[in-house]
């Protein structure tokens, strides 16, 4: 689950360095980034079933087994925003990409803040 969402991460942050303004827009790499964090998106939540919480070593809080439903809702905000993300990818408009950004950037936290030790 965690080395799906580090591929999330790595991706996703890439869109970041361009949309912050640390590099340079670059509309094909955005496209191909957006691409591999939507299909990255679709697989960690398999791993969550019931009864994982014991497998030890993992950084989700027990509210994740507790409030299934809640956090099933919280994986399906973030799907809806990288797929939002990917369609202002393919749009090749910075300003698109960088209001979906926040947007899906959001929903990652939203996430982290309910869901994940606290490092
Ligand atoms: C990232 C990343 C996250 C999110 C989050 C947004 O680039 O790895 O988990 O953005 O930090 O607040």
């Amino acid at each position: 689950m965690m080395s799906i969402k580090n591929v999330m991460g790595n991706h996703f942050g890439r869109i970041g360095a361009m949309v912050n303004g640390r590099v340079p827009f670059d509309a094909a790499a955005a496209q191909v980034n957006a691409e591999i964090v939507q299909n990255m998106s679709r697989l960690p939540y398999a791993g969550f079933i019931a009864g994982s919480e014991s497998l030890g070593n993992t950084a989700a809080l027990p509210e994740v087994w507790s409030q299934p439903d809640k956090f099933k809702a919280a994986a399906q905000k973030m799907q809806d925003a990288v797929a939002k993300l990917n369609v202002a990818a393919k749009s090749g408009n910075a300003d698109q990409l960088k209001a979906a950004f926040g947007d899906a950037g959001a929903t990652c936290k939203g996430c982290h803040d309910d869901f994940r030790k606290k490092p």
